[in-house]
């Protein structure tokens, strides 16, 4: 099965009991027993459920993995790798990352006793960073919020020379751009939230995994730790996982367009987007991606909190908000939202300045989106 056929009929068949062409939304929290421990399949929704079980297999499906698992969010999700991990155990990560990612390690499994190293990106960064308990190599890519690129293949192989395992978040991909476990890394994470979900309106998480020893334990994990999602949850993952390619083809559509516009703007310093040929990681994306999704991120000048404010109360149809990945666009200022719990020294050090905006491009018509950004743009120092 192609990838768009895969995400309307992988682990999607037709209900055995009903027909009903799509996956029911099993809202129980437990399935009656023939005798102690007999039953068919199901015990009790923590464990499993079918619609879940049903969104397992189809994102699995989706990112070429053998297994997956789904979480209440993304952090939930990341928070179980972690959880297979011993005091001792060392991290390697891109330094580049989601706030609340760099939060749940330093905050809560730091004092745990796991060892945290931040690096570059570049692939020799993290072959100098490894230590005899190094366990894994913790990446995104495109990275949040500076959209850089790191090269997986390179990265896991210096992994798996030293035996060392790599974990790819790819929200900001999404499986249509790319699909790390056929790079060479171990797992993928995503914050279903975005992409996967599609619309705004749900939080959830996933793992995608090869290794069935590490499933069991995450496995394991998903039920003993129990940040397990919703049934309901589930299906609105199904539902918005149908329109995947038609969406991120839109995403992407638009996005080259407002970058390329943004590029040209007198009031713009700096254009992150991978997808402009200008862009120092175009050609590793263009390697490993099969294209570049529908994140920006761009550099105001002379901005600061107060010129962004200006910025983002002119604009009419993007909201400013966190998150990312829906049908509709959304901005945001990473320093004080997405990033704040990183501290100041450490998101100046990477680039996450105050001037710095990132833009979730959603499948508006570009025309609005380009119109509204424009004249958004011409806002004035003193509001
Ligand atoms: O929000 P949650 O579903 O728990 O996912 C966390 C997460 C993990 N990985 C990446 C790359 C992410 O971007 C996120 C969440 N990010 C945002 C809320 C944001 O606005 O960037």
């Amino acid at each position: 099965m192609k990838f768009t056929t895969k995400t309307i009929h992988a682990g999607q068949k037709p209900d055995k009991a009903t027909g009903a062409v799509t996956v029911p939304i099993y809202q129980t929290s437990t399935y009656k027993q023939d005798e102690i421990n007999v039953h068919k399949g199901f015990e009790y929704s923590r464990s499993g459920n079918p619609t879940r079980q049903a969104l397992e297999e189809c994102l699995a499906a989706l990112e070429n993995g053998r297994f997956a698992l789904t979480f209440s969010s993304g952090l939930a999700a990341e928070h179980a790798v972690l959880s297979t991990l011993k005091p001792g155990d060392h991290v390697i990560a891109a330094e580049d990352m989601y706030g609340g990612t760099y939060r749940l390690f330093e905050q809560v499994f730091k004092p745990y006793g796991l060892q945290f190293t931040y690096v570059s990106g570049n692939t020799g960064d993290f072959e100098k960073a490894v230590k005899p308990e190094t366990k894994l190599f913790w990446i995104e890519s495109p990275t949040n919020p500076l959209l850089r690129i790191i090269d997986i293949s390179g990265v896991s192989a210096i992994a798996h020379k030293n035996n060392i395992k790599v974990v790819v978040d790819n929200t900001f991909a999404s499986p249509f751009f790319q699909q790390p476990l056929l790079l060479g890394a171990d797992l993928v994470v995503h914050s279903t939230t975005k992409y996967i979900g599609g619309h705004s309106d749900l939080i959830g998480g996933a793992l995608i995994v090869n290794d069935e020893e590490w499933y069991a334990k995450l496995k394991f994990l998903q039920n003993a730790i129990g940040a397990v999602p919703c049934a309901f949850d589930c299906w609105l993952m199904l539902r918005g996982i149908k329109t995947l390619s038609v969406r991120m083809k839109q995403h992407e559509e638009n996005a080259l367009r407002i970058a390329t516009f943004l590029e040209s703007h007198q009031r713009i310093t700096q254009v992150y987007y991978p997808g402009l040929p200008s862009n120092p990681f175009h050609n590793l994306a263009k390697k490993q991606m099969t294209g570049f999704g529908g994140m920006i991120s761009f550099k105001l000048l002379q901005g600061d909190e107060k010129a962004a404010n200006s910025f983002f109360k002119k604009l009419k149809i993007v909201s400013l908000a966190e998150s990312l990945g829906g049908v509709e666009s959304l901005i945001c200022y990473p320093s004080a939202m997405t990033h704040a719990s990183m501290p100041e020294e450490q998101r100046n050090a990477i680039g996450v300045t105050k001037d710095l905006i990132r833009l979730s491009v959603g499948i508006e018509d570009v025309e609005d989106l380009i119109e509204d950004v424009s004249q958004g743009l011409n806002y004035s120092r003193t509001i």
